[in-house]
Order: structure tokens, then sequence, then C-alpha cells
């Protein structure tokens, strides 16, 4: 298998960066068993970076025989905590030292800002590795009170193989740092497949520890392949993870399309679990074909159409900063994006103001440049697709209050849009854009707000501004979403749980929460001297 390197000479970064392009299976880095390619294009500016192996089905079941090889010997129930917390300790010192290479790599692929990639994707994927392996010797069973004549306790097993199907918004901090990682605490084989530019996460239990297929994905996933789109820094971190010293096949890699590798994964009998983050719509087929197949459970971090609530009586200045993040960071391409603005009518004018020339402010440009705050979106399926709504919100008669076009002539870079002027029945409102794109609502008072805010198929985030710490508190717990952000706006942490209600998803990624997911709960009965004669 080859190996691409890059040289970078930004004002960002400066050296060479060299990835395998193959497959990890194993251990080792891997030709696909088809030996077909896919391309890896610059979204800056629509050239091609390199050519990865593309994966089949059939790579999926060497992945799986490997992941459940080490299962059964140098991992599963024969791995310690101890063990695997240190393992996954040097993990994150290994990326700790590799912070800007990772954050190239974000940069390049993924056309994140390298500042942003620096200070929140890496920092929260070492951050979340450290976290898990500090879990990764305390997961316990029970001792259950019944009577004198029995003794009952739990045990906390890992689930065996499991497969994470990783988005590209998030290539790193979704991949490794969250989905794999939990894996490897509950010591189960994991086999990921990349979709997009992200691994997964899980945690085991006591004696757990489960192997990964990582699958990386191509383009048309949406999370698991490493995204066809953005698999570079998972495949840099198959490196970091041999570097490690993780035993072979506790970790694997497959770059493949969702398709096919996606699709093998999620029919597959010998994979116990799978997470996936994607679309709502690729979310449904995974959880019908492991319906199919081996009824295996599955963990969805799904689409959202977050709602961001600024009262009368907010402190504006701090609202419109928030608001700001909350639809612009990622360059909207964040599943929690404070799409949905809604201003009480009071401040509605003001807030328009202001937050237009907030909007006006960012600087777009290379993701690797000083002072740049956006960059282009990450694919031109992306591009084409934001551009497509965007239109069909003119089409539909709300009105561009600012942007509504690209930047540039080249790459797939788009300016910040706010459209006022809409009703509910717009797609712009309803459905997930995926961009810097927002919608501003005026409503009139709480019930008018929370009603709207829960008018919507997804339930992932929301927002809340009021100095009025009664109001703030009540808003908070009407509104139907998995996290609630009072007076700030996306705002994560390695023990806090985060994942959807409705249809935004399954289950909880991050915190103790997520470690559920990752193990079966044996209950043990042992008789003291009760007969049945
Ligand atoms: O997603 P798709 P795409 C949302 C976001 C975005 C939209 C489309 O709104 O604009 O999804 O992005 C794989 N079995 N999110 O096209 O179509 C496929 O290869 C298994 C939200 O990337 O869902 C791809 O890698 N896998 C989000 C992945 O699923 C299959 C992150 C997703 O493709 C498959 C990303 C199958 N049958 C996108 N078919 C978030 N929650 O953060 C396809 N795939």
């Amino acid at each position: 298998p080859g190996t691409f390197s890059h040289q970078f000479d930004t004002p960002s970064y400066k050296g060479t960066i060299t990835v395998p392009t193959g497959l990890f299976i194993g251990g080792a880095f891997v030709d696909g068993s088809s030996n077909t390619t896919i391309d890896v294009l610059n979204p800056a500016t629509g050239k091609l970076l390199t050519k990865i192996s593309e994966a089949t089905p059939q790579d999926v079941d060497i992945a799986v025989k490997a992941a459940q090889d080490a299962f059964d010997t140098t991992w599963g129930l024969n791995a310690s905590g101890a063990k695997r917390g240190e393992l996954l300790y040097k993990l994150a010192a290994v990326m700790d030292a590799a912070r800007d290479e990772l954050s190239a790599l974000e940069a390049l692929d993924n056309g994140k800002t390298f500042g942003w990639a620096k200070n929140v994707d890496v920092d929260f994927s070492v951050a979340v590795v450290k976290y898990y392996a500090g879990w990764a010797d305390k997961i316990t069973g029970q001792t259950l009170e019944t009577d004198e004549r029995k003794l009952v306790y739990t045990r906390h097993e890992p689930i065996g193989v499991v497969g994470q199907i990783i988005p590209w918004n998030f290539p790193c901090k979704c991949c490794i740092s969250v989905q794999c990682i939990r894996a490897h605490i509950m010591r189960s084989a994991d086999v990921c497949v990349e979709n997009c530019s992200c691994f997964g996460h899980r945690e085991h239990h006591r004696l757990e520890g489960f192997s990964i297929i990582v699958y990386l994905s191509t383009k048309s996933l949406t999370h698991h392949k490493p995204s066809e789109f953005t698999p570079l820094s998972a495949l840099r971190m198959c490196a970091m993870i041999q570097e490690a010293g993780f035993p072979p096949g506790v970790v694997n890699v497959i770059t493949g399309y969702g398709n096919t590798v996606g699709a093998a994964i999620s029919s597959h009998m010998d994979i116990m679990k799978v997470a996936f983050t994607g679309s709502t719509i690729v979310g449904r087929k995974i959880m019908e074909a492991a319906a199919k197949s081996n009824l295996k459970p599955v963990t969805l971090e799904l689409g959202g159409k977050s709602p961001n609530i600024i009262f009368n009586d907010a402190d504006i200045d701090n609202a419109i900063e928030w608001t700001a993040h909350g639809i612009y960071w990622n360059h909207g391409a964040a599943c929690c994006a404070g799409s949905r603005i809604f201003v009480q009518s009071g401040i509605y004018d003001k807030f328009l103001e202001k937050f237009t020339e907030r909007s006006k402010s960012i600087r777009i440009g290379d993701p690797f440049g000083q002072d740049i705050d956006q960059g282009p979106m990450s694919s031109e399926a992306q591009f084409n697709r934001i551009m497509g709504y965007i239109e069909s919100g003119k089409a539909e008669g709300a009105t561009v209050h600012l942007g509504g076009d690209r930047f540039g002539t080249e790459g797939y870079y788009i300016n910040p849009t706010i459209f006022t002027n809409t009703t509910p029945d717009m797609k712009i409102v309803k459905e997930e854009i995926f961009g810097p794109v927002g919608v501003i609502i005026k409503f009139e008072d709480e019930d008018d707000v929370v009603r709207q805010a829960n008018n919507t198929l997804y339930g992932l985030a929301a927002g809340v501004f009021s100095q009025d710490i009664d109001r703030a508190i009540r808003t908070a717990h009407r509104v139907q979403a998995g996290t609630i952000w009072v007076n700030c706006f996306h705002n994560f942490g390695p023990n806090i749980p985060f994942g959807g209600y409705r249809q935004s998803g399954i289950g909880r990624e991050m915190g103790e929460y997520a470690l559920h997911h990752y193990t079966n709960v044996k209950a043990v009965h042992v008789n003291i001297g009760h007969r049945l004669a």
C-alpha cells in the first residue's frame, strides 16, 4: 500500500506530513481486495490530493475476523482495565505530540480552519481519549440484595466486535476519540469504517475491551467510512494506534463507500453493535439492516435543526457572539448547529442589525490563512446541496437578508447567509442545511417560541438566551432536545452525554452514558444452599 506526502508551507503550518493510504487491518496497512481507489480532493481548490484504497465487503469480512481474533486473544476479557487505560493514555500522548500535524490534515481534507481544528477538534479528541482511559479500570457491576440463600451479581461484559461508521464533518473528533476509544475501554474489538472523518467512541466495563472496525468513508456516505471526503486524519491515527502499542486487530480502519462497505457492516452477522453518525435517511437504513441481520444494537447520531432562542431580556452582545458561533462554527457543518434563530419581538430589529454586522465580519478564505474564520465546505456535493437549499429558500419566498451566494470562484466557499420572512413549511426552516445558513424568526412569548421550537422532526440541541433564570431554566426544560445550552452554544465535554431526541438519533455519546452501549450486562445467580426438595 502507498503513502501520501504533503508539504505544507502556510502561515499556520510548515512541514511535510506522510499518511498511509491503505486499509488498516490487523495492525498493518494493506491494499483493498479489489485494488481500486477513491479520490480525495482538496475542498479549497477542488483538485486531487491523493487516492486511497477502496474497501469492499470482502475487506469488511477480513477486518471483522481480525477484530474477532484480537477480541478472543489479546483484548476482550484478556486485557485488564489497567492495561487498556495505559494504552489509551499512551495514545493520548502520541496525539498530543502531533496536534499540529493532525490539525493540518483536518484543515487540508475537510476545509475547516487550522485554528479551529487545533483548538477544538484535536484538543477535544485528546481530552476524550484521556477521559475514557480513566474509565477503563472503573467499570463495575453490582451485587444485588436478594436473600441469604442466594448471591446475585452483575458483570458488564464487552459487547464484542463493533462497527463504527463515521462522518466527514469532524473526522478526528468523531472517529477516534469518540467512537473507537469508548470501544477500547470496553474492550470490544472495533471495526471502524470511516466514511467521513470521524471514528466513534465507546467504553466498556471492568474486564472488557472490544475491538473496533473503523470504516472510513468516502464520499457517498455520511459517516462511516471515513468519509470519502475526509479520510486522512483517520489514517494518520492508525499509525498512532500502532505507535501507542495497541495489539493488532483491536482497531481496524477501512475506507469505502456507504452503499457497499457501510451496508456490509450494518448487516454483518459477526458485528455485535454499530454506531453511526450521519444523515437520518442513512441512519434508518442502518437500523433496518441491523434488524434484518443479527438484530445488533445500533446507536445513531443524526441530523438536527436546532432552535436558538433569544428572549428580550438576553444580554444581547453575548447572545450575538454565541449565535454566530452556533450557526457559523465549522462552516455550519455541525449536527447541532443553531440554524433556527428565534428572536423575541422587543429586540428583533436590534438583534438583526447587530447580527448582520457580526456575520459580515466573518473572514472567509484558505483554512491555513491567519485570521480566517471560515474555510470551504468539505466537498462539491455538500456545496451543491447547500446552494440548492439557498435557492429553494429564494424560490419559496423567503428574504435573503445577507449572503445567499458563493464566495470567490474556486473551491467550495459559501458566504454566511441569513434568511428572514420565512414560514414554517419552507424547506430552509424544516430541513438540515449543514452550511453557514440561518433563518431568523420573530416570536412573541414563551409559549409561542416553545411551540415553534418543538415543531420539528429533530431534537438534537437548543440554545436559550435570557437573564431571567426562571425563564431560562423553564424554557430549557420545555424544549425537547438532548442538549440545551443556556446563554451559550456549542459547548461540549468528554464527560457530558450528547445525543438526540426524536429523529436526531438513538443513544448517547460521551460521558458514562455512552459506556452502557458497549457492554452486555450479565446477572449471575449463585445458590447458597437452597434445596427444592
Ligand atoms: O450523508 P449520508 P452525506 C447530514 C447533513 C449532510 C447530509 C448528507 O445534513 O448534509 O447528512 O451528507 C454512508 N449503509 N449529516 O451525503 O447520505 C455513506 O457512504 C451504511 C449529518 O455525507 O447520510 C456516507 O459515508 N452506510 C451528520 C454516510 O453513510 C451508508 C454528519 C452518510 O451518507 C449507506 C454527516 C448504507 N446503506 C452528514 N448509504 C451529523 N449527524 O453530524 C450511505 N452510507
